[in-house]
């Protein structure tokens, strides 16, 4: 299979160890996270060979990333490391009625924000031809200028290259308001083969979740790749390319847990059915699918599944137990 190529920040993440206002709560543990590092390590577990170009501090945060990334298998020799800036680090909050997460970012001298992590190589590699598909996320352009300027010259040197780019919105509001999204949508959008998001993200810039409405939408801002990917939690997802519409289901879940990391855990599915050239149904199901585990568990990744679990569901098989 092809290999991808996925940058972005990754960060610790302190989960409580129970719900409550972060101000009463004492008990926390960590755990890796990051958007595009969530989507490495899905696909690395679908069997696809996965770079992941970013920069981390010379901190153990930094350390505990790395050994994440290499006991994944996923290829880190684009990750460099920072003297200067540290690891950037967030935690989550359950409180209020509905006991919603929150998140606090403590990312805004991050090592991934300062400097500009290097591209170069990652470029070079690019116009080698070492890469097959480019996954990004808005997140990494509104982490910094510097991260800004990089992600564009990422994505135009896949352009460049004939490398299809896969670009999820992925909004944060606590980094930038919607109309910056919205703007952002519209810069990316002459690189990109593939627009990912959520059903309410797509609410947030459009005023609809409908993906065909989206696609039209995109094509008259200047969208001339393949198409558009909704993705509507319990509701499945929605595909919309020039010639075609698709719609799938979710797959049952008896107990969701924390849908966070399911939108990356998706991205992962969809891309490594791309890889595998499976037919765009095919590779709708399969990020479905990988989202569906996702949130059986908490972690962002944890559950993300192996490609002989996938297979077994694809096939109609059960999994032997015993
Ligand atoms: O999708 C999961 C991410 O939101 C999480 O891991 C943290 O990357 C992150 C972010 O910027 O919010």
């Amino acid at each position: 299979l092809g290999r991808v190529l996925t940058f972005g920040e990754p960060m610790v993440v302190c989960v409580p160890k129970e719900a409550g206002k972060l101000t009463e709560v004492r008990e926390f543990r960590t755990d890796c996270a990051g958007a595009e590092m969530n989507t490495a390590i899905g696909l690395v577990r679908l069997q696809v060979p996965t770079s992941y170009l970013a920069r981390v501090g010379d901190d153990p945060f930094g350390e505990l990333i790395r050994r994440q990334l290499r006991a994944e298998g996923i290829d880190d020799t684009l990750v460099d490391v920072s003297v200067e800036r540290p690891t950037g680090v967030y935690f989550k909050q359950w409180h209020g009625l509905k006991k919603q997460t929150q998140v606090f970012y403590y990312r805004a001298f991050s090592a991934m924000a300062g400097e500009g992590f290097a591209v170069d190589r990652a470029i070079s590699q690019l116009k080698a031809k070492e890469f097959a598909w480019v996954h990004a996320t808005g997140i990494t352009w509104m982490i910094g200028s510097e991260a800004r300027q990089s992600s564009f010259a990422i994505v135009q040197s896949a352009m460049l290259a004939g490398v299809p780019v896969s670009f999820d919105v992925n909004i944060r509001l606590k980094l930038a308001p919607i109309d910056a999204w919205r703007e952002l949508v519209r810069e990316v959008l002459p690189h990109a083969a593939w627009i990912f998001m959520g059903d309410g993200e797509a609410d947030q810039l459009y005023g609809t979740s409908d993906a065909d409405e989206i696609f039209k939408r995109l094509r008259d801002m200047g969208f001339t790749g393949t198409g558009v990917v909704v993705k509507c939690g319990e509701k499945g997802a929605e595909l919309a390319a020039s010639d075609v519409r698709l719609q799938v289901g979710a797959w049952p879940v008896e107990n969701v847990v924390d849908t966070v990391g399911a939108g990356d855990g998706f991205n992962a599915g969809f891309i490594a059915g791309m890889m595998r050239r499976l037919p765009l149904e095919r590779c709708l199901k399969l990020g479905s699918l990988v989202g569906a585990y996702a949130v059986t568990g908490s972690g962002d990744f944890s559950q993300y599944p192996t490609w002989a679990e996938v297979e077994s569901h694809l096939n109609g098989k059960g999994v032997v137990q015993r």
